[in-house]
């Protein structure tokens, strides 16, 4: 097999978050050298540069929704460039952003896998469920909703972003480390049988059986699409998220995530999203960040 080509994407705005800051997002990893790291580990890398897309207004939700119409713009822009790396056999990582973003990502990863014949797995590591919508969001941010506009509960304008509506469905997804789900996203989360390895279930099983569970039952045919807000780390170690929630998985449990989907050789596109640099202390979270990547590209099976 030939060597494998990773296109960073980056994706600087927060037109969907409710604190500015992660549009700073993909210069603080370029900064964390992520492109280097990667290439230490004998990755060809090409950094595409950054997507451009409407400024953030900071006007109050319309109708339920922040800055629809912004959104739909960047989501619109992400999923071209994520679908063209793809289908050029390429290993996207989005570089974030905040979370919205990952409707376009996700939604060309999914084109991608329905015109390859391709399984889709996605692994949603985030203390969220982002799974909101516009009746039920406490705050009208979008960043909320992805996983719910992905699966066809949103607004038209982002439901129908890629050829196919839904883009995809419940049953592809694998919550892991969620810890705040808001009142009525419970109930649609519940409805949606969607599979959520909360932080009780890490603290009860562990780490390591919880990843056994998300990762199991793919094959060669399954594109794994890992989504990861940062704010899934516990905020002792990643400070630099716009919303914090205590009780997230600590260093170690963080890298053996990444290390067992490494070890499942099926990582075909990366969203790095969420990264704020307005809260972080010296930039320690896209170092952090980064060194996970590192993880998840293989860093740490050299003794295996
Ligand atoms: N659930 C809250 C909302 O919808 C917070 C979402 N914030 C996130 N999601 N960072 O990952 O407003
Ligand atoms: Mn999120
Ligand atoms: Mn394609
Ligand atoms: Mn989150």
């Amino acid at each position: 097999m030939s060597k494998q080509t990773i296109a960073l994407v980056g994706v600087p705005t927060d037109i969907g978050a409710g604190h500015r800051g992660a549009s700073m997002g993909p210069e603080a990893l370029r900064v964390a050298q992520i492109a280097e790291k990667l290439r230490a580990r004998g990755l060809d890398v090409i950094d595409r540069g950054n997507l451009h897309g409407p400024h953030n207004p900071w006007l109050p939700p319309v109708n339920g929704y922040r800055h629809l119409g912004e959104v739909v713009a960047w989501n619109t822009a992400v999923h071209g460039a994520i679908h063209h790396e793809l289908q050029a056999g390429r290993l996207p990582i989005m570089l974030g952003g905040d979370h919205c973003l990952a409707i376009g990502s996700i939604s060309a990863v999914a084109r991608h896998c329905r015109e390859r014949n391709k399984k889709l797995r996605v692994l949603w590591l985030d203390a969220h469920a982002d799974f909101n919508t516009a009746a039920i969001t406490p705050s009208g941010n979008i960043h909320g909703m992805p996983v719910a506009c992905l699966c066809g509960n949103g607004p038209a304008e982002l439901v129908e972003i890629g050829e196919t509506t839904p883009a995809t469905t419940p049953d592809v997804f694998r919550q892991i480390g969620i810890r705040s789900v808001d009142e009525g996203e419970k109930q649609l989360v519940r409805e949606a049988k969607m599979a959520v390895h909360d932080m009780r279930h890490i603290d009860e099983v562990g780490m390591r059986r919880a990843m056994e569970e998300a990762l199991a039952d793919m094959d060669d045919d399954t594109h794994l699409h890992v989504s990861f807000d940062v704010d899934f780390l516990d905020p002792a170690i990643a400070p630099g998220v716009g919303t914090t929630v205590r009780g997230g998985p600590n260093y170690r449990e963080a890298q053996l995530c990444m290390e067992m989907i490494a070890d499942s050789g099926r990582l075909g596109s990366l969203d790095i999203v969420e990264l704020n640099p307005a809260f972080d202390k010296r930039n320690q979270t896209a170092k952090l960040a980064v060194d996970l990547v590192e993880s998840l590209f293989g860093k740490s099976t050299l003794l295996r």
